[in-house]
């Protein structure tokens, strides 16, 4: 891609934006960094001493001066002055397929679906590094791939977590490898329908050729547009048996291995240190236990089918549950049959809490009390000595936190506290 001297556009100066800031400025372009809210002063710093150019507080008229537009994922692209960029005729693309195009790797191997992208994305990574590949995961998992082609070059496997809403601003991103794991309604707000959330999750396919292979879990072939690339179907019965894994992790297990072994086709996972490659911050992060009752943050789990898992990893606890934060236009119906059936003490929080609380009660569930703050909740489920006290919230964070790695900090910080607070 020729960029030497362009004038381009970045929209949303979060990781992503900034990411491609840098890249783009590397490449010699003529940047503007563009979002809606102010910028922190430490990016206006870095920012100042590139020289590069940015506005804060709206995105005006100035971003059409430009011969691209890079979008962050976070910004939708129904926004109105990206439908007067398409008017003018200048080109539209996600920071994903900015840094594609700057990518020296094809060796791609790409991660979607509702849940699971970060852990299988990381395992890839894992069991290849463990058997002397050069890999580099990045992508929604928090490190934007803008960020990271310094460390990649022709030989090296580029693993990425990619979310709809990345998936949604591609053009040319071809992955070697697409990995489609799971589908729930998730991202409705965004999206609109569940179709339209689907269709953009099978973009991942859209550029693959025969010589591509595209890995998909069996409940989802029926509903599968007709794919170029080879097909390989994979199910929780492909998984190898592990002592003591969480039934939801056991899939995404069975497709990291079958990705791992395009890559090379005998690698074992004896190889792999499990534990620690399962291990995600915030992802059913155990905290702390205190007076018997073991707290676990889950607050990765923002959508119903992350929060449905996290409860099933429990089967045989008394469970007290928080949940709550912003709705993402999903049903939370699925979430309070399970919660009735296994009697869970709810703790809901957030602006999604009354919606849970009307599905609880027209479920006859009356066990949920709302909460402020995670100190109440810690506070409460001491009070209430169910075993295990997880934090799943089935949410969005944006209505009280900057994501979700800001609530997780926020709820362990808590429980820390409450090991202080003497108990009644
Ligand atoms: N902004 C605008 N205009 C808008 C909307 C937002 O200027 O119309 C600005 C905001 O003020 C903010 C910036 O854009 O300053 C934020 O951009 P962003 O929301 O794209 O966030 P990033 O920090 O760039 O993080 C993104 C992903 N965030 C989203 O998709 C919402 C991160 O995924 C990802 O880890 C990161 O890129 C690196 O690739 C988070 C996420 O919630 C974890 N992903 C969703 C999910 O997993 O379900 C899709």
């Amino acid at each position: 891609m020729r960029i030497l001297g362009k004038r381009v556009s970045v929209l949303g100066a979060g990781r992503s934006g900034l990411a491609a800031a840098r890249l783009l400025y590397r490449q010699g372009a003529r940047v503007l960094l563009s979002d809606h809210r102010s910028i922190p002063p430490q990016a206006r710093e870095e920012l100042e001493a590139l020289g590069l150019d940015y506005e804060e507080g709206g995105h005006t008229e100035r971003i059409l001066d430009s011969e691209l537009i890079v979008l962050s994922p976070g910004v939708p692209l129904e926004l109105p002055i990206l439908g007067e960029a398409r008017r003018r005729g200048i080109p539209i693309i996600g920071e994903l397929e900015l840094a594609y195009r700057f990518c020296k790797s094809r060796k791609i191997i790409a991660v979607t679906g509702t849940k699971g992208k970060s852990t299988t994305a990381k395992l890839i990574g894992e069991l290849l590094l463990a058997h002397g590949h050069r890999a580099v995961v990045a992508g929604n998992i928090g490190r934007p791939l803008s960020g990271e082609l310094a460390r990649i070059d022709e030989g090296t496997i580029v693993v990425l977590e990619v979310s709809s809403f990345q998936l949604e601003s591609i053009a040319d991103f071809h992955p070697w490898v697409s990995l489609f794991l799971n589908f729930a309604p998730d991202h409705l707000e965004r999206h609109g329908s569940l179709e339209n959330c689907f269709r953009i999750k099978c973009r991942i396919f859209e550029n693959q050729t025969e010589e591509d292979f595209a890995i998909v879990h069996r409940s989802l072939l029926p509903r599968l547009p007709r794919l170029k690339a080879r097909l390989i179907a994979f199910g929780p019965e492909d998984a190898p048996k592990v002592n003591g894994l969480f039934p939801h992790l056991r899939e995404d297990l069975a497709a990291a291995l079958c990705a791992a072994r395009l890559v090379e086709p005998g690698l074992e996972l004896a190889r792999l240190d499990l534990e620690r490659a399962l291990a995600m911050p915030h992802r059913l992060e155990f905290v702390a236990e205190i007076g018997g009752v073991k707290f676990y943050d889950d607050s990765k789990a923002t959508n119903v089918l992350a929060a449905l898992a996290a409860i099933a990893a429990f089967p045989h606890s008394r469970l007290t549950l928080i949940l709550g934060g912003r709705a993402k236009g999903e049903s939370f119906a699925p979430l309070a049959q399970a919660v009735k059936e296994r009697g869970i003490a709810a703790l809901l929080i957030g602006e999604a809490a009354i919606e849970l609380a009307r599905e609880l009660e027209r479920l006859g569930h009356r066990q949920f009390r709302f909460i402020r703050d995670f100190h109440e909740a810690a506070r409460l489920a001491l009070e209430l000595g169910n075993e295990v006290c997880l934090l799943s919230p089935a949410c969005a964070s944006f209505d009280m936190f900057a994501d979700y790695a800001a609530r997780g900090e926020a709820f362990q910080e808590a429980v820390r506290q409450s090991r202080l607070v003497p108990t009644r």
